[in-house]
């Protein structure tokens, strides 16, 4: 028997798919969810099994109304059981690799198909794990060549080469304000402002870097909250400065905002404090977007979290590109245990990473982003295990 997969959006699609190919003869053998590092080829599996041409055309059908009568038919359907597991394991195999060894690509070494799928499984981009591979295999020379696919990279060359092609795509900046070259107010002040969508993180935050960043280091602090947006909003904001002892102003205008940061000059850290608009209040808000964007003073940090679905982190970061941030803050890594699309969507953006929380503590749960922090998620532990079975 000849198996084959078949991958569709739902499990009928895939039916039918075989069937057209395979005709009505076709036995099917299993149906599931594609697994991850097939998934692009369909959501869903199917695998059938194709009848070898001198086979008995009804065998299938007396096999289900002819319960084996001896053992020797036992045997025999165990034995063909068991070269069944064996075929779908070296096709799930195959699979693996196919997903990324295209046909110019024929044979790529176990190591490399095995951190495709560690990437992949932990939200890396399909495109991106694809690329991260290939550059780290023509780095260690294991992309194999046909049948002479032995040479294997040591496996700490192998590791060390997709590590450097994962901090080479990815930047971090755990800095607040521009420099002054990029046209600050004066030498000292920075100016910070956090956007992004309801509920990222984005007030406490705020207060988290000015007790890290401005408190600790005996920097004078401002928080300006301009969310005025929701009722009592800028209150949680207000209570935080009075228990940290910093000044805090409601700005509910822009031209109340540029004075405020007119008369602030010298302040050594201003946080300003956004509004979390959703896709429909964006469109309400371009004035702000606009004059966000346009002050080269101003740092802006988008804040994301980080439990959130690639497609979605894709989706909110394009919409809140009118403010043009330049760094990514994410939030939530608490809740997360893969920062592949943390990764991916900063590779999208081109945009480096800032800032990272861990959970709801104010001040501790904050950290400079880092690139290590970001490859422990991404690679983990589990590499070694992963990388070691390849
Ligand atoms: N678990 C976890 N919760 C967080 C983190 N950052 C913020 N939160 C919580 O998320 C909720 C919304 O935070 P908030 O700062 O008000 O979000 P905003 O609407 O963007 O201002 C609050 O309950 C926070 O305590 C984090 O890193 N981990
Ligand atoms: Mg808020």
């Amino acid at each position: 028997m000849r198996i084959k997969s078949y991958f569709s959006r739902t499990i009928e699609e895939a039916i039918s798919k075989a069937r057209q190919e395979l005709g009505p003869d076709a036995m099917l053998v299993n149906s599931r969810k594609a697994a991850p590092e097939a998934r692009h080829l369909g959501e869903y599996e199917v695998v059938f099994g194709e009848p070898a041409i001198t086979s008995v055309p009804d065998a299938p059908a007396r096999a289900i109304s002819e319960p084996p009568a001896s053992s020797v038919s036992g045997d025999r359907i165990a034995a063909e059981v068991a070269a069944l597991k064996r075929q779908l394991e070296s096709m799930r195999r195959t699979l693996t690799k196919s997903v990324f060894a295209p046909s110019q690509w024929p044979a790529a070494s176990p190591i490399v198909s095995e951190t495709y799928s560690l990437l992949t499984a932990n939200g890396v981009a399909a495109d991106l794990a694809q690329q991260i591979v290939q550059y780290a295999a023509s780095r260690t020379g294991s992309a194999g060549n046909g049948s002479h696919s032995q040479s294997l990279p040591g496996e700490k060359l192998w590791r060390d080469a997709v590590a450097e092609e994962i901090r080479s795509r990815v930047s971090v900046e755990p800095i607040l304000g521009v420099s002054p070259a990029a046209g600050a107010v004066d030498n000292r002040t920075r100016i910070v402002a956090l956007i992004g969508p309801p509920g990222a993180g984005k007030t406490t935050t705020l207060v988290k870097l000015a007790v890290n960043h401005g408190l600790a280091s005996r920097r004078p602090v401002l928080l300006l909250s301009m969310d005025t947006y929701r009722v009592a909003a800028a209150e949680q904001l207000r209570s935080y400065a009075a228990i940290l002892g910093v000044g805090f102003q409601v700005v509910e205008t822009l031209s109340a905002l540029v004075q405020t940061l007119e008369e602030n000059r010298g302040k050594e850290l201003i946080l300003i404090d956004t509004p979390g608009l959703g896709f429909k209040d964006l469109d309400a808000h371009t004035d702000l977007a606009r004059f966000l964007s346009t002050r080269g003073d101003i740092d802006r940090h988008l804040v994301l979290s980080s439990s959130m679905k690639s497609a979605d982190l894709s989706r909110v970061a394009d919409s809140y590109e009118i403010f043009r941030p330049q760094r990514l803050l994410f939030t939530r890594l608490d809740e997360t245990s893969s920062l592949g699309p943390v990764f991916s969507e900063a590779v999208r953006t081109e945009k480096p990473l800032s800032f990272f929380t861990t959970g709801q503590r104010i001040p501790e749960d904050l950290e400079p982003a880092t690139q290590d922090r970001l490859m422990e998620a991404i690679l983990g532990e589990e590499s070694e295990e992963a990388l070691a079975a390849a």
